[in-house]
Order: C-alpha cells, then sequence, then structure tokens
C-alpha cells in the first residue's frame, strides 16, 4: 500500500461506525420457524449485554437499534430503564423503529389501511416512538411498512398512497429539530401483490413530501436480484436524501443473510459511491450505517462480529481508492484504467492494516478469537439455556 492508501485506510478505521440491531440477538426464524438457541437473549438487558460485547471486542458499534414493542414494550415508561442499560453495557441507544406490523388490527395495513381507526391507532404508535427517541437521545425513527395487498384489485393504491402521505407528514411534524425520520422501502413481503413503498423512487416521494427531517433507508435485502444498488445510492447522495443503510445479503430475497456472505463486491461498490462523492465533494454524507439481520442458524453474537468485521473490511477496501485518478480515468473514458481502480482496491489484502489499527487502539488484533477466548458466551449459555430451552421442550 502506497503512503496515501495507508493514510485513507486509517482515516477510514478511525470514522467508521455501525449500529447493532436489538433483534439481532433474540430468537428468530422464518416463516417456516425458528431454531432456539441456548444462549439467545430474551430481555432487553440481555440484548444490550450482548451487544456490549460485540462493541467491546470491535470498537465500532457504539449504538444499538431498538424495536420499540420487542424493547420497551411499556413504551415511553421504559425509556428510563433503557437508558440505565446503554450507560452499563457502554452503548448508546440509536435508531428506534416502530412496530405496526405485527398486531391483529394491521392485518389490511397501518397507515395504508382503508379503516381510519387504524391509520389513527398507527400513527398514534408512531408518534410514541418520536417520544421515545426523544426520551433516549436517539436522532433517527427507522420506519418500515409491511403495508401492501396480496392480490390485484383487492385494494385502491392510489388512496394508500394518499393515506401514507397524510400520516407520514403528521409524523415528520412532530420531530424534534435534531431528529429525522427515515422511510425504508420494500418491494415484497410479507405482501405479495403490491407493497405502499415499494421502491426506492415511493420512499423519495414520501420522504420528501414529509419534510426536510425526512431521508431514504436503504435495505440491501429489499431490491430485485438484478438491481444496481450502488446507483441508487448514489442518486440519493446527490439529492441528499440518503438517510442509511440497513445491511445484510441476500441471495435470493430479503433473506437478512451475513453481511458479504454473498456479494461482498457490491457492498464495496456501495461504500465506494459514497467515499467517491465525499471526496468529490469534500462534505461528510450524514449517512447511517445499521445492520439489519438475526440469523437463524449461525450462533447470534458470532454471526453479529463476523458482519461487522466484513463491513470493516469493505469499508476499508473502499478506501483505498485513487479518487483522483478514477476521476480522471472517468473524464478521459479509460474504461480498464477506471474500472481498475476499484478492482485493485478491493483485491487489496487490509486485514493486516486492520489488525495493527485495532492494536494501536487497545483493542482486539481479532474480534472473534477474543470473544471466544473470553468465555461470554460458555456463561450465558450457562445462564439461559434452561429458561430457553425450557421453550423447547414445551415445543416438542
Ligand atoms: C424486517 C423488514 C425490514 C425491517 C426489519 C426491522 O424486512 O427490513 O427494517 O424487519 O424491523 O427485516
Ligand atoms: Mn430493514
Ligand atoms: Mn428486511
Amino acid at each position: 500500500m502506497t503512503d496515501r492508501q495507508t493514510d485513507a485506510l486509517v482515516r477510514a478505521l478511525s470514522a467508521f461506525q455501525i449500529e447493532l440491531p436489538s433483534w439481532g440477538f433474540a430468537n428468530t426464524g422464518t416463516r417456516f420457524g425458528k431454531f432456539l438457541q441456548p444462549a439467545a437473549a430474551t430481555t432487553t438487558e440481555e440484548k444490550f449485554s450482548d451487544a456490549g460485547q460485540v462493541h467491546h471486542w470491535t470498537g465500532v458499534c457504539p449504538t444499538i437499534a431498538l424495536h420499540v414493542l420487542w424493547d420497551l414494550p411499556r413504551g415511553v415508561q421504559d425509556t428510563g430503564p433503557v437508558r440505565a442499560l446503554a450507560v452499563k453495557y457502554g452503548l448508546r441507544a440509536g435508531s428506534i423503529n416502530p412496530n405496526v406490523f405485527q398486531d391483529q388490527i394491521y392485518k389490511y395495513g397501518s397507515l395504508g389501511n382503508p379503516d381510519p381507526a387504524v391509520r389513527e391507532q398507527a400513527l398514534a404508535h408512531i408518534l410514541e416512538s418520536v417520544e421515545i427517541a426523544k426520551g433516549l437521545g436517539s436522532r433517527d425513527l427507522s420506519l418500515w411498512f409491511a403495508d401492501g395487498s396480496n392480490y390485484p384489485g383487492t385494494q385502491n393504491i392510489r388512496h394508500r398512497r394518499r393515506w401514507f402521505e397524510e400520516g407520514l407528514r403528521a409524523a415528520h411534524s412532530r420531530l424534534a429539530d435534531d431528529q429525522r425520520m427515515l422511510v425504508e422501502y420494500k418491494p415484497f413481503e410479507p405482501a405479495f401483490y403490491h407493497t405502499d413503498i415499494a421502491d426506492w423512487g415511493m420512499a423519495l416521494l414520501f420522504a420528501q413530501s414529509a419534510g426536510p427531517k425526512a431521508k431514504v433507508l436503504v435495505d440491501t435485502g429489499h431490491h430485485y436480484a438484478s438491481q444496481n444498488i450502488e446507483q441508487i445510492v448514489t442518486w440519493l447522495l446527490d439529492l441528499n436524501m440518503l438517510g442509511g443503510f440497513h445491511f445484510n445479503d441476500r441471495r435470493y430475497a430479503d433473506d437478512d443473510l451475513t453481511m458479504g456472505s454473498i456479494d461482498p463486491y457490491q457492498v464495496f461498490r456501495i461504500f465506494h459511491e459514497i467515499l467517491h462523492f465525499e471526496w468529490e465533494t469534500g462534505k461528510r454524507g450524514d449517512i447511517a450505517y445499521m445492520i439489519d439481520q438475526s440469523h437463524n442458524l449461525k450462533g447470534k453474537i458470532e454471526a453479529m462480529i463476523q458482519t461487522v468485521t466484513t463491513a470493516v473490511e469493505l469499508y476499508a477496501k473502499a478506501s483505498l481508492v485513487d479518487h483522483e485518478k478514477l476521476a480522471h480515468c472517468q473524464a478521459k473514458c479509460a474504461l480498464v484504467d477506471a474500472e481498475s481502480c476499484l478492482k485493485d482496491a478491493f483485491s487489496t489484502d487490509v486485514r493486516p492494516a486492520m489488525r495493527e489499527w485495532a492494536l494501536s487502539r487497545g483493542l482486539a488484533a481479532d474480534p472473534m478469537d477474543a470473544f471466544r477466548q473470553s468465555g461470554y458466551l460458555e456463561r450465558i449459555t450457562a445462564e439461559r439455556s434452561q429458561k430457553n430451552m425450557a421453550a423447547v421442550t414445551s415445543y416438542a
């Protein structure tokens, strides 16, 4: 690596942070069932404790995303205890995720439901989530909706679009000056004919209509197989509408696989577009990097450490691109040389530099190995398995 690259890499490693999902430490599964793990977290405190381990060994995950109904079941009353957990485990509350998809009343949608009473109840929950975010000092309200329909002709899509506009505007009006709302899109699942916020264009229009604190959230699993995600990212960057990411990988659908396990080069290209934009504009993108995964088969904490170290590695690789040379090659249409600027960076092994950087910060050179040596997993397995596996026998 050249001196320029070494400097760029150290700057990247020192700046990069990625948010952990509380739900990533709890038992979750697929619609075909879930395989309970003896050490899985079942309380908010256990989720904080496990997330605290990932941050302790990696040093790059200071915040944890929270799901309101799952982590703060009593709503704003739980902000005090959650703030205490954050202090106890060396984390900060991150993005706040309302839940308007699992209660029975949301069968035909939430903000898009044809029943105004359900729309009102969904909005009330979202407004309470805004207050929870304020109580926790969280900046981002992360909005994902399962709304849609399963068959042609069963819903008026235009009416639903307008109801969503109304609801998102109302939510936006309650945000504090320093808060944001991130509008997430998803083309399918659990609705299988239409989803009310199906693609980046719909999310962009909803965010722009809601107000200036609304941005778009890109979940990498929420795209059709051949979509060019980095093109969407760089468009949103140029429009100052990129709020953040939910990172995961996918082979077929919204599989929420470990980041970079299927297509690491795609993640690299996303990071590259952001870093090239920042180089070109001299501005640092105000982008929330977040993980949205919860593993059914891999061990919860190990899978999270694996995802985090992969994210750091791909971001570090992307930081090696020679932006000056790339801009020149693009202008001249020197195609092979331009492409090589990316491929050379992507093929550079940055792991030795990552280890050196980690040691220089008093962190573990190998977070996975350090976690495994710590005995934490054995301890929580002993503490939790009786409670967790009792559920299994009751399943039997
Ligand atoms: C599911 C949804 C969506 C949402 C996440 C957390 O597909 O990605 O952001 O749950 O609520 O993965
Ligand atoms: Mn998501
Ligand atoms: Mn998803």
